[in-house]
């Protein structure tokens, strides 16, 4: 008996998440998500992926998106995901998403899907394109997650509703068949979860909203992001409080306490005592800056390099394949296809 037989590794539990590369990230997916992945990844096996499919739900300039999804994979290198411990890949490259996708579309009802708020927003938004892949859009994502076994996925809050569809499935499978998939948990940060648009606070700050002033990305530049915080819009009052009444300077604060590094809302109350929103953006702006700016310097110099992200990639879907193969192997296999 080898050694290697005698104390199997213990199986670390799987975290699954990703990404569209419908625009470059921006500071809300840093917060909501990226920072978390990296927390994970010492204690789980990790699996992160630019999901390019996903983003071909929107219509895409081709030349750009194929750029822009390298853009994203060495987004999650700068933002701390190590190649080395965690596989990063292009969801394309692992051709078993679109196969199970496929399977787990005819366990998802018509009713599932409508009620999904990311399809009524997107379809209202493209009303001139209402495609059935951005109605399916869920599925393919539950697909993702699945095909890993994933424990966990860390995401923004907006990706509930998606969850709880992906434990539906999984469940619903499982229960038709006999266990098949991990049923996944979401991951939330408490904080952070949800960082809301600079210019309508009441819509979440996003990659592609059209009002670049709205999102802070992550490659804008030191003066970029103190323009764009300093025309931030801001509620009736002077005061830096937080209030249900004031969300355009809660969400300031949310950023600027985790910006700092965790400091309470009741210290940031006490320091801007008596100040108004000039000098609290000024500092906002000075914190945010310190904060983006080793990332987007990282992106730069890992962009730079092709042939070494195109490596990362290229071994990153490898080990992949080698989990999702197998997960659909089993679910051809119990669905009742033939061998091939
Ligand atoms: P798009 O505008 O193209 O729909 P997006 O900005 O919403 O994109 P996604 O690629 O859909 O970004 O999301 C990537 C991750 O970032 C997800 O986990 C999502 O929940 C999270 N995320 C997106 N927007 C925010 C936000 N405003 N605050 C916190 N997390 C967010
Ligand atoms: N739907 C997500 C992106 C996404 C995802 C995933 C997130 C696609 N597949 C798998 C976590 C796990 C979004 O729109 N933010």
């Amino acid at each position: 008996m080898t050694t290697e037989t005698q104390n199997p590794k213990p199986q670390k539990p799987v975290i699954l998440s990703g990404m569209q590369p419908t625009s470059g990230l921006m500071l809300g997916n840093l917060i909501g998500a990226l920072r978390n992945w990296v927390t994970f990844q010492q204690n789980y096996d990790c699996y992160f992926c630019v999901v390019d499919l996903h983003a071909l739900t929107v219509r895409q300039v081709p030349a750009e998106l194929r750029k822009r999804t390298l853009d994203v994979a060495a987004m999650y290198i700068a933002g701390g995901v190590d190649p080395e411990q965690s596989a990063i890949f292009i969801q394309s490259h692992v051709p078993e998403h679109a196969e199970l996708a496929w399977i787990l579309n005819t366990f998802t009802g018509m009713g599932e899907c409508s009620r999904m708020t990311q399809f009524k927003d997107k379809s209202t938004q493209h009303s001139d394109n209402v495609n059935v892949g951005l109605f399916t859009y869920p599925v393919l994502m539950a697909s993702d997650i699945l095909l890993y076994q994933a424990n966990v996925v860390p995401v923004g809050e907006d990706q509930k509703q998606h969850l709880e569809l992906t434990r539906n499935i999984a469940e619903r499978f499982n229960y038709h068949y006999s266990p098949t998939f991990t049923v996944p948990e979401p991951f939330i940060p408490e904080q952070g979860g949800r960082i809301m648009s600079l210019q309508e606070p009441q819509k979440k700050m996003s990659k592609s909203d059209p009002n670049t002033n709205a999102t802070i990305f992550l490659v804008d530049s030191d003066d970029q992001i103190r323009a764009k915080i300093k025309r931030a819009v801001t509620d009736s009052g002077t005061t830096i409080q937080r209030s249900p009444e004031r969300p355009a300077i809660g969400n300031l604060m949310e950023m600027f306490s985790i910006v700092t590094g965790g400091q309470s809302f009741a210290d940031i109350e006490r320091d801007f005592e008596g100040k108004g929103y000039a000098e609290f953006k000024i500092a906002l702006a000075d914190a945010v800056v310190d904060y983006v700016r080793p990332v987007r310097e990282r992106f730069l110099k890992i962009r730079a390099d092709v042939p070494e992200l195109t490596r990362i990639v290229q071994n990153g879907a490898e080990k992949a394949r080698r989990t999702a193969s197998k997960t659909l192997r089993k679910v051809y296999k119990k669905v009742g296809l033939v061998e091939r």
